[in-house]
């Protein structure tokens, strides 16, 4: 990619979902050194710092069923201003994680910027659920529904009126743990998704060959690309919260990430899902900042 003015905006948000810890995720990848890596490359970059969020000691269940409604609301509430400021001045936002209902608030600022905007949904999950169909009632197993204008209507308005990102624009990458309610949205509206099948079955090469004519078919004018760290094999990438096995490999996903920076489709990106606690001295924000290097155009030679 051209040389961009990186803003990195951090989000510890660890409400979306039950194991606390994944607030620290945007230190730890900080203390992996994203911002020299980056800097390394040739960009500028831009450190934030951090979203204030409130610090809440106990996980709550709204009438709704949504855990901790209210907290996501505001914490993406200010996510989804920051984005849009960054992306007004030219500026490629990079958001820190935080667990995945912060896609919510990042998705939100990016509306104004792009008329027609595609996304990529790394992750072993697919993130469809609603309030009505979520096993765990956690809303980081939900913002990929709400993006599409399905779910409690105080997500789906977040920021702005109604969906922020058409079905047709999104590809889904590594899904291999689907709830029934999830398979049937997926069918319901045709959504693109390359599960672990298809990535087996024909490789990395061929699956990001696809997503990228897929989404370039599309006429898209941006695409976000949402990179949860569960999405990997948990060999790699252990401190998670919800690990699933027979994931992406480290190999894979650098290949994919490099793909990525070879099509110069890629105008925004979160990293989320880590959480230091569960983690193996910091392995997980390690591999974070390295598939940065690769999708921010490190070179091997
Ligand atoms: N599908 C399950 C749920 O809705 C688990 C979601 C786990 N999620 C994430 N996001 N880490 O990808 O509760
Ligand atoms: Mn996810
Ligand atoms: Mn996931
Ligand atoms: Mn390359």
């Amino acid at each position: 990619m051209e040389k961009a003015t990186i803003s990195i905006i951090g989000v510890p948000l660890d409400l979306g979902q039950s194991r606390r810890g994944v607030n620290m995720g945007p230190s730890a990848i900080r203390y992996a050194g994203a911002v020299a890596r980056l800097e390394a490359i040739g960009h500028n970059v831009i450190d934030e710092g951090d979203i204030l969020v409130d610090a809440v000691e106990r996980i709550e269940s709204s009438d709704v069923g949504l855990k901790n409604l209210n907290e996501v609301i505001k914490a993406n509430t200010k996510l989804a201003e920051q984005v849009e400021a960054a992306v007004t001045d030219g500026k490629f936002p990079l958001v820190l994680g935080g667990d995945h209902s912060i896609a919510i608030g990042t998705l939100a600022g990016l509306k104004k910027g792009y008329n027609n905007l595609g996304v990529i949904w790394y992750d072993a999950h697919t993130d469809m659920n609603t309030a009505e169909t979520s096993p765990s009632g956690n809303i980081h197993g939900m913002p990929l529904a709400v993006c599409i204008g399905l779910g409690h209507d105080s997500l789906v308005n977040l920021h702005s009126e109604g969906p922020k990102v058409k079905t047709e624009n999104i590809v889904i990458i590594g899904a291999r743990s689907v709830d029934p309610g999830e398979r049937a949205l997926i069918e319901e509206k045709g959504i693109k998704v390359y599960t672990m099948h298809e990535i087996d079955r024909y490789g990395m090469s061929y699956v990001m060959e696809d997503a990228i004519a897929y989404l370039q078919s599309r006429e898209v004018d941006g695409v976000h690309l949402s990179l949860d760290l569960d999405g990997l094999d948990p060999l790699y990438t252990p401190g998670v919260g919800t690990p699933v096995p027979g994931g992406i490999s480290y190999r894979e996903s650098h290949l994919a990430m490099e793909m990525l920076e070879d099509s110069g489709i890629i105008t925004s990106a979160e990293f989320v899902e880590v959480n230091p606690i569960l983690d193996e001295k910091n392995k997980t924000a390690d591999v974070a900042v390295g598939l940065m290097g690769s999708l921010f155009g490190e070179k091997l030679i």
